[in-house]
């Protein structure tokens, strides 16, 4: 009998998996080459991923209509070859499942009509089991993808780490200051707390429920970590990331806390087993500061990818050179949306021909 569609959780049922070297390499296990796949691929450099999402007028309505979902999620899996597929979702999902309600601006981005200003806001809040549950279009879209990827390679679940979802509760938007979510911290740190415990209960109940439904990994997005000062990264990001690790003990976990390359001798002793870098931070320091136990995850520039093919091997080749083993290769941030499909390919290319037996 197949496990691969068995109804329980995947590391409950032992989940078969065709091509597991993402996991290994989490896991700390030796393998030929390090495993690929990019950050925002499920979109827009893909031409299958345009034309599907032209069925819908806007994203929200993509996002929670599971078998298109789902099958965003695939497609980088059939036309790239990558090691892993990421669920398509939206970090925002979760301020919208605690009750804050946002658009998604076409070319611009996301926008909350009502932001948190007071604590009363706060209070109103929906949070944990209750936000999580309204969140069911999320894990049908994983049970979905699983059951698409029949175990060619695992399925990565997602959510926003608190303090950047903070920061758009706050901001309700992106922004080039983040001032008024900066504000938040000086002026009423014990509300900025209680909106960070809000946002951490829902999260850890959010991201049970995706490992129930299959995802066999799990990555947070600090987006806005390089916002904070060093000392607020300490107090009101790492503590709530360390909470939602411990309470994730059977799924490896991925940290990318963003610009935050002066918090990485503390997101290196978090209960998690890889660790994100965007592309300012060299290997050799990010190594040095996080120890020997962590998988690193990144961090090629995204703009290399618009460059000639010989560059983007060279700099591909490059970068795997300084990470050595225990690395997952990836972008230092999101695939830009109009990346050649022939760059991104390129660089897939280079990594899945790397063999560290021949090179070391
Ligand atoms: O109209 C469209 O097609 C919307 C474009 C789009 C897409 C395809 C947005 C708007 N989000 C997404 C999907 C998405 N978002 C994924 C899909 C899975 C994959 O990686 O392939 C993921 C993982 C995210 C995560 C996300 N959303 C982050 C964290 C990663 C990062 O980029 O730092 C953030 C900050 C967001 C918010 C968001 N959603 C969309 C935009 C344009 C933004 C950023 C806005 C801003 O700069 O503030």
């Amino acid at each position: 009998m197949s496990k691969v569609f068995s109804a329980q959780p995947a590391a409950a049922s032992g989940d078969i998996l065709h091509n597991d070297l993402l996991l290994r390499v989490a896991r700390g296990e030796p393998t030929d080459r390090p495993p690929v796949w990019l950050m925002r691929q499920a979109g827009r450099i893909l031409p299958q991923y345009r034309a599907l999402r032209s069925n819908f007028q806007d994203f929200k309505t993509f996002v929670k209509t599971p078998e298109a979902a789902a099958e965003a999620t695939v497609q980088p899996v059939d036309e790239l070859g990558v090691d892993a597929a990421i669920i398509f979702s939206d970090i925002l999902v979760v301020p919208e499942a605690m009750g804050l309600n946002y658009e998604m601006i076409e070319a611009k981005g996301p926008r909350f009509p009502e932001v948190i200003e007071k604590k009363a806001d706060v209070d109103a809040l929906i949070s944990g089991e209750n936000a999580a549950e309204r969140l069911y279009y999320v894990f049908e879209a994983l049970r979905l993808s699983k059951q698409i990827l029949a175990g060619r390679v695992p399925l990565i679940g997602f959510a926003g780490a608190p303090w950047t979802i903070l920061a758009y509760m706050v901001e309700g938007s992106g922004s080039k200051t983040f001032s008024r979510a900066r504000r938040l911290l000086y002026a009423e740190p014990a509300l900025a707390h209680n909106l960070l415990q809000k946002i951490t209960d829902t999260t850890i109940a959010y991201l049970q429920r995706q490992v129930a439904a299959g995802a066999n990994l799990l990555q947070l997005f600090d987006s806005w970590a390089g916002e904070l000062p060093p000392a607020h990264y300490r107090t009101f990001a790492v503590p709530y990331l360390q909470q939602i690790c411990e309470a994730l003990p059977d799924v490896p976990k991925t940290v990318f806390a963003k610009g935050a390359w002066f918090a990485l001798e503390d997101l290196g002793e978090l209960p998690c087993e890889v660790i994100g870098l965007d592309w300012n931070i060299p290997p050799a320091f990010a190594r040095a500061r996080t120890g020997e136990s962590k998988a690193l995850q990144g961090n090629l520039d995204p703009c290399t990818l618009y460059a000639d093919e010989k560059t983007i091997a060279d700099e591909t080749n490059e970068m795997l050179r300084q990470f050595g083993r225990r690395h997952i290769a990836n972008l230092g941030h999101g695939v830009y949306p109009d990346t050649p499909l022939e760059g991104v390919k390129v660089f897939v290319e280079t990594v899945k021909k790397w063999n560290y037996g021949k090179q070391v």
